[in-house]
């Protein structure tokens, strides 16, 4: 087993979509093992994504996660950081393969309705990120 973590961004829970997605999550097997819904401050959201400073989206990639709740959850399977970036698809959802998450249900490259850990080295952060396990 082993972990990884996936928040459910502002544009799904504006769109009541947080159920659709743990579906979706628990039908591909995954134990949603924490879970909880947070508004980000601006200065968590740039901590969250200090990887992405310097980048001419992060202003507004900043402003999008502050502008409504987010769903943070720590999901346990085998091979789950594979399998969930297999299963959320590509970050522009208009690349993303067919049956993807985000296939389904993204607007935009910025508006991609859930993000998922990229390494289990990320995943061990982003999940210290938001809860105490
Ligand atoms: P992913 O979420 O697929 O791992 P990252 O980590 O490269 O993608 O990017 C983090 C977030 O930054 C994306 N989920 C998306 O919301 C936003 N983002 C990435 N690239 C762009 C871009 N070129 N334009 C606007 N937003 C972007």
């Amino acid at each position: 087993m082993n972990r990884t973590l996936l928040i459910v961004k502002p544009d799904a829970t504006e769109r009541n979509l947080i159920g659709h997605i743990i579906g979706r999550l628990e039908k591909a097997r995954y134990k949603v093992v924490e879970m909880k819904m947070v508004r980000l401050s601006e200065q968590d959201a740039r901590r969250f994504y200090a990887v992405h400073e310097g980048k001419p989206f992060l202003n507004s990639l900043v402003a999008f996660m502050t502008s409504g709740p987010v769903v943070p959850m720590l999901l346990e399977k085998e091979s789950a950081v594979a399998d969930l970036r297999t299963l959320v698809g590509a970050t522009d959802p208009g690349k993303a393969d067919c049956g993807t998450i985000r296939y389904e249900i993204g607007k935009s490259i910025e508006k991609n309705s859930v993000h998922a850990s990229d390494s289990d080295e990320n995943a061990a952060i982003e999940i210290a990120f938001f809860f105490d396990n």
